[in-house]
């Protein structure tokens, strides 16, 4: 009966509870991401009813081709959390600086709409968010160069056949599923916990050509054969990192993005995709690592920086920096 009546608001506040300190500041901050997720999902779901769709003609900073819809869910976040009065100043993937804001005890890191690409072809899309301490009330890039480990908070929003908010404030991760009808995100998923080993691999193997001897040494053997090993493992790819990592976080396994002759630094974003992402596995028992440091312990040197990621299931991860580092 707890599962039905427990909404995200209530679950903060107990969890808040055991922090007889904690100002509520932090629970306002988690409803004010609460109710932009709740808009770009509402935009997300009727994308293909209005002319939401297609390209704005614009880039963004990265060069990537922006849709209409990332720019629609930048903007819900920015506005949402620079008014709030909670949020000093945050870094996005659709803005080219730091955006400063009026005050607030936290900065925020996102990545509004990740694999916007699949937009079109309703293919399941997220929110990457992470939560800092500010360190300074004037906002520049400085603020955002370190490491992961001084997360206080992340989390996703995944827009696939229901809309779910994944979090961790460091201690464990809870999933929400939203239900439109009341407009709540109901407690669906308590304390996820990420199976040690998983038989399920995520990789563009259209890049096999591109990748160094040692990543395929390692592809070549999950693919391999083996009744003892339980190998081959099944590849699994969606192309959407948010739903890739969200069905490896509940069924175990591991995803990979590595550095490539295209992508000398990997392709997917440090700061506000891969420590993210890092803290939430690392919350669920899992790993993450760009084959020879783990995540949360590097510092970007600047907020659109790249960073090959391996993330899911520890003893897959560690397998696979065994072949890297071999
Ligand atoms: P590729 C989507 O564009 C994205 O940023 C991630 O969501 C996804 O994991 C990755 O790129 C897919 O990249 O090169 O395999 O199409």
């Amino acid at each position: 009966m707890e599962k039905q009546t427990m909404n995200l608001t209530r679950f903060l506040i107990e969890e808040q509870r055991k922090y007889p300190h904690a100002s509520g500041v932090f629970t306002e901050l988690f409803s004010e991401i609460a109710l932009a997720a709740k808009i770009i999902s509402r935009e997300v779901n009727k994308a293909g009813l209005v002319d939401i769709l297609g390209y704005t003609g614009s880039k963004n900073v990265t060069g990537d081709e922006v849709k209409k819809l990332d720019l629609f869910a930048n903007n819900t976040m920015k506005h949402i959390l620079c008014r709030g009065g909670n949020v000093i100043g945050l870094a996005s993937e659709e803005e080219e600086e730091a955006v400063q804001c009026e005050r607030g005890k936290y900065l925020v890191v996102f990545d509004p709409l990740d694999g916007s690409s699949n937009i079109d072809v309703n293919v399941s899309i997220g929110t990457i968010f992470g939560i800092y301490n500010k360190m300074d009330d004037f906002v520049d890039e400085k603020q955002f160069m370190r490491p992961g480990r001084e997360l206080v908070a992340a989390g996703y929003i995944i827009y696939g056949s229901s809309t779910m908010f994944v979090y961790s404030t460091g201690n464990g991760v809870h999933g929400f599923t939203l239900d439109p009808s009341v407009g709540e995100f109901i407690l669906s998923h308590k304390d996820i916990k990420i199976p040690k080993k998983g038989k399920i691999f995520s990789i563009n193997t259209g890049n096999y050509k591109k990748w160094d001897e040692k990543l395929k040494n390692y592809i070549d053997f999950i693919t391999t054969p083996d009744k003892k090993t339980q190998r081959p493992y099944s590849l699994r790819y969606i192309g959407s990192l948010v739903a890739d990592f969200h069905r490896n976080l509940l069924y175990g396994g591991i995803f990979l993005y590595p550095k490539d002759m295209a992508h000398p630094n990997g392709k997917l974003r440090l700061l506000y995709e891969a420590q993210p992402l890092a803290f939430i596995v690392e919350q669920a028992g899992g790993y993450a690592s760009d084959g020879y440091t783990p995540i949360l312990d590097k510092v970007p040197h600047d907020i659109h920086e790249r960073t090959p990621l391996f993330i899911g299931s520890i003893e897959n991860v560690k397998e696979l920096e065994q072949f890297l580092q071999k």
